[in-house]
């Protein structure tokens, strides 16, 4: 690990009057959550996320969607938040202003005890009728459904039409609040902490660019991987968040 970059992370984070953390599929990797573009072992790996998160394949095919996501939702009711949701929580008590805005559904962050979550895409937890029929969105409790679960997805209690998970596919459009109050706080943010996302996935992917563009705002990216983030980035971390965020967090407080 580059410790004079963590000691710059940690002195620029120190100084952030308006954070915002920016997190992907990656700050999950090493609670056991398969990231998006990952192989997803067995009976998953032959598809292409891409083409199941859509409103086409859930109508195409409602059984096998709605299995997809059960198999996630359960692999993600039996993992915990791990060091690096930690560390992002622990932000909290550090700095003035920290909003998260994540792109997962897992609610991990959450977990962790992170308290200003935007979740841009949703939650696989949170079921919803496919038609809205009671307003947008209509939420339905499915552990109070019972239905035959071989058959795929349970009938709206109100309309009969198909529940589906209340996730954001590709194709559609994201929550306007959720979004536009994300677009707001990235371009005045004055740090963007990055952490473990592609950035390969629009509107989400924009953030950074906002913070950069109207604010002059500083951005760390942390990935063990370059992605298209990296460039743009003035600081770039090639370490798994587990390990730096813990590490940056512990410079912080030595600093203080
Ligand atoms: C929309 C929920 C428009 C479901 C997801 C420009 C503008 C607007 C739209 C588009 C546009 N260009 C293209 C589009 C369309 C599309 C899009 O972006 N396509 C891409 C693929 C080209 N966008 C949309 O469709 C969005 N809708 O904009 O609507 C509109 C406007 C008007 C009217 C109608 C419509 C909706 C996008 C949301 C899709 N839903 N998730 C579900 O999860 O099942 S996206 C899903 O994929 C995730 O939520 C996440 O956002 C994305 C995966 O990305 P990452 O999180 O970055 O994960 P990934 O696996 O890619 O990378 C993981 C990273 O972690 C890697 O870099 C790896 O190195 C790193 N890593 C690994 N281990 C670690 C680590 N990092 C740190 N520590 C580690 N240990």
């Amino acid at each position: 690990m580059d410790n004079q970059k963590i000691r710059e992370a940690a002195m620029r984070l120190h100084q952030a009057e308006h954070l915002v953390v920016l997190t992907g599929a990656g700050v999950s990797k090493e609670s056991g959550v398969p990231t998006f573009r990952d192989a997803m072992d067995g009976l998953w790996a032959q598809f292409d996320p891409q083409e199941l998160a859509t409103p086409a394949a859930f109508k195409a095919n409602p059984k096998m969607v709605w299995d997809w996501y059960e198999y996630r939702r359960t692999l993600v009711n039996k993992v915990k938040p791990n060091k690096g949701h930690l560390a992002i929580a622990a932000l909290e008590d550090m700095l003035p202003e920290v909003v998260v805005i994540t792109q997962n559904i897992d609610g991990l962050h959450q977990a962790a005890g992170s308290s200003d979550v935007i979740a841009l895409h949703g939650d696989i937890r949170r079921h919803k009728c496919s038609d809205n029929c009671e307003g947008d969105p209509t939420l339905i409790d499915i552990s109070k459904l019972e239905w035959d679960r071989e058959s795929g997805p349970p009938p709206c209690p109100h309309c009969g039409k198909n529940v589906r998970p209340d996730v954001v596919w590709f194709t559609e459009r994201l929550p306007l609040d959720a979004l536009n109050r994300a677009n707001d706080l990235s371009s005045k943010a004055d740090v963007m902490l990055v952490v473990g996302t592609s950035g390969l996935v629009q509107p989400a992917a924009s953030m950074p660019y906002r913070t950069k563009r109207w604010n002059s705002g500083f951005i760390i990216d942390v990935n063990p991987q370059e992605d298209t983030i990296t460039p743009l980035a003035d600081l770039y971390i090639n370490a798994p968040s587990g390990e730096a965020l813990p590490l940056i967090v512990r410079a912080m407080r030595e600093a203080r």
